[in-house]
């Protein structure tokens, strides 16, 4: 049945959209408790409310430790409606029982995020009386509406206003919604304060979820239609990351689109110049570096006009209206950027469908204390028959006096540029990877095949496809080469400069065969398979 909404408390931290609610509720006939600041809010609003500590006789203590933890509170949640003796019980104490709960909690999870956050300004956060009230309301959920987010204030307000209360299957729903926020707010401090060294430093490698998750949302299907998904994010993700992208326009996001959106996402935001990555089916088609976001475009996408058609788009720069108007060319699926001008957002609005993805790059910090910190994940899972494969994330970054010189030929200035280059490309492209580039951009791409020379190939053939000349390009092997045939093809297609992570039993075999065709290569040392 629906039970009438007579009495409501409010005390919120987050204020989005209080007033207008408590506004609407007062209109209702609905009397108003509510907590120091809430109330003071609501009061300077001009709605009628009472004070918890004059409703319950006790003033708030503690500095505010101690507000609504009082038996005229709970007592007026979690009275069951259905009982006589408990009806009875709270008249004879005169507490009047509570209908509607909104509550949200200490800003817990955005205190810690802060740089510099103390372990004292942590625990000042942990909120003990609004857990606790949400708690008792949606255990009584029979008899108590719980809303813990302003997203919901619109759909309660609109039965209360048609029905003048909240349905059981409201109420069910709205103390289902209640626990779980409950269980990640408790999450976030367990995970917090686990990621604490015994000095109260925090550990180097935070352990930010402990396998904890938020689902973000419930997805139209998996990889195909016949499968169910949703999509989750670690309960602390790593600012900068896919998970933190809003959504500016355009259909609900797939679940392949929000894979290569990350692949596209993670591979642009490994360049310091402008860049732009166009990736399909989990790989880059086209990388390029430029000027600025509409020169590092029309750049990426030469390499492969064909696969980037319906591809996924990615810029480490703020997208303008130039940008945009180039972008629109061509059928994109989804749009990632940190940010985009007024132009870019009006010029993007023609393409109804595109999603567009916002994910601002500005807490990336590139000297954080840690790599997740500096907006790298932490970990890297992948899922097995009823298991788990979890890792750290691929975040080792090759520097330029790390590269061994191994031929006679040493590569040029220029040729080393693009080397390092095709390298960042290459740890992005699925094994086996072989990754053309000349000036700063892809010209040819082999993924994901069983053998690595029949990725060089495959990189080669697509070059001509895309009327690109290979001649005086480099070329980057995410392994080594196992024997010379490879490197031979890619010589042959017109590669002058190869990096690779060597480590062969037949490294001297491959290097007599550069020295050979008189080309320069280069070993990284260090290798960057993807499956
Ligand atoms: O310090 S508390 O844990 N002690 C309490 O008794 C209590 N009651 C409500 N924090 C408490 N709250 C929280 O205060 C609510 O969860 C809400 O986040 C906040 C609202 O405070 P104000 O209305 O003073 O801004």
């Amino acid at each position: 049945p629906t039970l009438p909404v007579r009495r409501a408390l409010i005390s919120v931290s987050d204020k989005t959209g209080v007033v207008e609610l408590a506004r609407a509720l007062a209109s209702l006939g609905v009397a108003i408790l509510s907590t120091g600041g809430t109330a003071k809010l609501l009061a300077e609003s001009g709605i009628a409310v009472t004070e918890v500590s004059a409703h319950t006789g006790f003033p708030e203590m503690l500095d505010g430790r101690v507000k609504t933890l009082h038996p005229t509170i709970h007592g007026g949640l979690l009275a069951r409606r259905d009982l006589d003796a408990h009806m009875a019980a709270i008249a004879e104490h005169g507490i009047p029982p509570i209908d509607l709960l909104v509550v949200n909690l200490y800003p817990f999870e955005a205190t810690v995020a802060k740089p510099g956050c103390t372990l004292e300004d942590a625990i000042e956060n942990i909120d003990i009386g609004g857990p606790a009230m949400v708690r008792s309301g949606a255990k009584n959920w029979r008899g108590v509406g719980v809303l813990t987010d302003a997203s919901q204030y619109e759909a309660a307000l609109a039965e209360v206003r048609e029905s003048g209360g909240l349905s059981d299957a409201t109420r069910f729903a709205l103390a289902v919604a209640a626990f779980n926020a409950i269980s990640n707010y408790d999450g976030a401090i367990s995970d917090w304060l686990s990621s604490l060294q015994p000095d109260g430093s925090r550990a180097a490698f935070p352990a930010q979820s402990n396998g904890r998750f938020v689902k973000l949302q419930d997805l139209r299907y998996g990889e195909n239609p016949h499968q169910s998904a949703a999509f989750y994010r670690d309960l602390g993700p790593a600012p900068g990351s896919l998970v933190t992208a809003k959504q500016l326009q355009g259909k609900e996001l797939s679940y392949n689109n929000i894979a290569d959106a990350d692949a596209a996402w993670e591979c642009v935001k490994s360049f310091d110049a402008p860049a732009c990555v166009i990736v399909k089916h989990a790989n880059p088609c086209g990388v390029a570096v430029g000027n600025d976001s509409a020169d590092a475009y029309a750049r990426a996408f030469r390499t492969d006009p064909t696969s980037a058609f319906g591809g996924i788009i990615a810029f480490n720069r703020p997208v303008d209206g130039e940008a945009a108007r180039a972008v629109s060319k061509q059928f994109v699926e989804v749009l990632l950027a940190p940010s985009y001008t007024d132009e870019a957002r009006q010029v993007l609005s023609a393409k109804a469908n595109a999603r567009v993805l916002e994910i601002p790059l500005d807490q990336v910090r590139a000297d954080g204390p840690t790599d997740w910190a500096r907006g790298r994940n932490a970990h890297d899972v992948k899922r097995v028959g009823s298991g788990l494969l979890v890792q750290t994330a691929d975040n080792r970054e090759v520097r330029a006096d790390e590269l061994k010189v191994v031929t006679k030929k040493a590569p040029t200035a220029a040729q080393l540029a693009d080397l390092l280059f095709a390298w960042r490309v290459a740890k992005y492209v699925k094994s086996n990877a072989i990754v053309f580039c000349a000036n700063g951009a892809t010209m040819g791409v082999g993924a994901g095949q069983m053998s690595r020379i029949d990725s060089a190939r495959i990189a080669s053939i697509k070059a001509e496809n895309a009327g690109l000349s290979l001649a005086g390009s480099v070329v980057a092997s995410d392994a080594f080469f196992p024997f010379r045939d490879g490197l031979d093809v890619v010589v042959d297609a017109g590669a002058v400069a190869v990096i690779q992570p060597g480590g062969s039993v037949r490294d001297d075999e491959v290097i007599a065969a550069a020295d050979e065709r008189g080309i320069a290569m280069v070993f990284t040392g260090v290798r960057h398979f993807r499956h």
